[in-house]
Formats: C-alpha cells, structure tokens, sequence
C-alpha cells in the first residue's frame, strides 16, 4: 500500500522540494494551491493538484475526505516578514488559521489515529532572543506580525496534540533557501543580482539591513527533516537550522565572488556602499525602503535535538548553497 501524502503551498519552494522527495519514496502525492476551481483535480508529473484557497473550510474538508492523506504537510503560508508589516491581517488569517482548520478537519473526520500532521513553524519565533544558539526550550518573542501568526500556529499544533493525540509536528525551520527562492527573500535577490551586474543588465544592488545575522541552510535538505519528524514513534516539536550564522554583508560578499568581483565596503549607516574593488564602480547601495519596523537578533539554530533523535543533519554549507544559487541565475541569463 502505497502511503499518501497531502502538501498545502505545493507550489512555494518547500511544496516543490518535499513533492519530489515523497515522489521518490512511492509516495501518492497531493497539493494544494491556489487557482481555479472550475480545473478541479489535475495531474502534474505525477502530483495530484487540488485547486483552492485556503481560506475555504468547506472545500479543505472535501479534500481532506476524499484523499485520505497518512501524512498533511501544511507549508502554505505568507511567509515574508516584511510584507506581514503591510498586510498583518491577510498573514494571521493565513499563517495562524490554516493549522487550525486541518487540524480540526482531522478531528472531525475522526482521522487522529491515521493523519499525522507537519506544521512548517519558524526560526522567526525567537525574535528577540538573547540566547545564541536558539534550542527548543529559548523562550519565544515574536518580532513581526509574521512571527507572531506563527506562534500561534506552533501553540495550536502542540494544544491538538496533547487534547486530541493527533501526531502533530512543529518544524522550527531557520531560513532555508535554493535557486527556486522567489526574489523578496535576501538571498536570490542578492544571487540574482550578483548575475545580472555581471552581465551588464542591472547596475547597482539596493538592499536594507546588511549586519542582519541568519542562519542559512538549503530547502532541499530542510524538506527530508521534514519527513522523518512524521516517521518518529512519538510526535515532537525539532529546530532545523545548521547552527551558522552569515550577515548579509557576507552574503553579498560570496555572491559577488562567484562572479570573480570582490566587493569592499565603504562609508557607515545609510550612507555605506559596496564597490567593486577593481574599478571602484558601487554596485551596492542601502535603500531605507528595505528596512523593516522592527528587526529580528541575530537568528541560528541548535538542531542537536533533530540530530540526535532524527539522525537529520545539512548537507549544503553556506557557501555551497550561496554558490548553486548564484551559479543557477548565471546559467538562467546565459540560456536566455
Ligand atoms: O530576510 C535582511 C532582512 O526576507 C533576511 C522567511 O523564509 O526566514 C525568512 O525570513 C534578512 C533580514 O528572510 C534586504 O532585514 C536586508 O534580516 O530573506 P529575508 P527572513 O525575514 O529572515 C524565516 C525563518 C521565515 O520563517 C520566513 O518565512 O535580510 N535584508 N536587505 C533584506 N531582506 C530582504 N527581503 N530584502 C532586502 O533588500
């Protein structure tokens, strides 16, 4: 018997990565994502395609009975922080009201003793953190209204689990990030850039907060833990993080290197740019724009929990990950 699995977000970077992965395991494969529902179910190599919003119990309901899923991976979200400053309602609706649902969907369906339930939960939760590495027992304290929506995300999965005993797992993911990253997030916005100026198509780089501190690890290897948390005899709550901590300075500095630039700084607060050191040319420039009302401490995390009990580590390093990333939006402009 072959195991389904139900992915809400199917088509973000996570819904991609972990489809693949389960496709690769035999598993039956459902997503969901939004669209038209008039397509209803539709097959896309080998993916059951369910289209509809997230926000419509009814219609998550008569997906949820007509699947049956072993497992429900809820990676659907609003998951950029800066725009949860701007729309604080939409990102709690959808972050903090989707676990619920499926949730109790499963309770009403009376599927706690089939359906075992992953909610993506965040690095972002330990905001203001003054203990570095974050483990599972730091304190919580959300800084944006996106960390926020998902602290109440996280409460609600552990408060199903110990009322109901479904097999509900948290996933405290730390950044993670891989050529298919949309272009908001820091990363492939830097990776994509570092391309273009090579290629002459875009002169200069305007980003916000470059002494920002994260810990960067690939979706890729994110999306096995994933998986292994809901293969576990006992449900947990796991940091997922490689434990190094990268500012944004670096990454641009890595980034740049990949396309032979070598970038040295210049200059303090708003005022500090990036040239590149073999013509004196600035390529990078702060835009106050890209700064957030609030900023969260420098974020890593100790998976040491995850290491032991789910034999899960990273694979891709930083740089590995700063230089596929980049290497893929060089080929992406030379194949066009
Ligand atoms: O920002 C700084 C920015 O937007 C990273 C999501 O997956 O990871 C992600 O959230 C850092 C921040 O991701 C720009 O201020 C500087 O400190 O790539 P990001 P994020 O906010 O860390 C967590 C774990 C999640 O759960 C989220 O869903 O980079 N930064 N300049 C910038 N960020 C952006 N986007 N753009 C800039 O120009």
């Amino acid at each position: 018997m072959t195991n389904v699995a139900l992915i809400t977000g199917i088509n973000g970077q996570d819904g991609t990565y972990l489809s693949e992965f389960l496709l690769k395991k035999g598993y039956t494969v459902h997503g969901i994502r939004r669209g038209n529902p008039q397509q209803d179910i539709k097959s896309k190599n080998d993916i059951h395609l369910h289209y509809s919003d997230l926000t419509d119990y009814a219609e998550l309901v008569k997906i949820i009975q007509e699947t049956q899923p072993d497992e429900i991976y809820n990676l659907a979200a609003q998951s950029n922080v800066k725009i949860s400053f701007e729309r604080p309602e939409y990102t709690t609706l959808t972050n903090a009201l989707t676990p619920l649902k499926i949730l109790e969907i499963i309770r009403t369906l009376g599927l706690e003793k089939k359906t075992r339930f992953f909610q993506a939960s965040t690095g972002e939760l330990f905001g203001n953190s003054q203990e570095i590495p974050q483990k599972e027992s730091t304190p919580f304290y959300p800084k944006s209204p996106y960390a926020v929506s998902k602290l109440y995300a996280y409460w609600i999965c552990v408060n199903y689990r110990e009322a109901y005993d479904i097999f509900a797992c948290n996933g405290i993911l730390f950044n993670h990030e891989s050529p298919i990253r949309p272009e908001n997030f820091v990363t492939r916005k830097i990776t994509k850039s570092a391309a273009r100026i090579k290629k002459g198509l875009q002169d200069r780089l305007y980003l916000g907060n470059l002494n920002a501190k994260r810990d960067w690890g690939f979706a890729g290897d994110y999306v096995e833990a994933m998986w292994l948390m809901l293969q576990q005899d006992k449900p947990d709550d796991y940091i997922i993080a490689t434990g190094k901590a990268h500012s944004v300075r670096e990454l641009v500095e890595f980034a740049f290197r990949e396309v032979d630039i070598e970038i040295k700084w210049e200059g303090e607060g708003l005022n500090e740019v990036g040239k590149d050191t073999s013509n004196g040319r600035i390529l990078v420039e702060i835009d106050p724009a890209f700064y957030r009302p609030v900023e969260a401490n420098a974020l890593v995390g100790d998976s040491s929990k995850a290491r032991e009990l789910l034999g899960w580590e990273p694979r891709v390093t930083f740089e590995e990950l700063v230089r596929m990333m980049t290497r893929n939006d060089i080929n992406l402009l030379f194949d066009n």
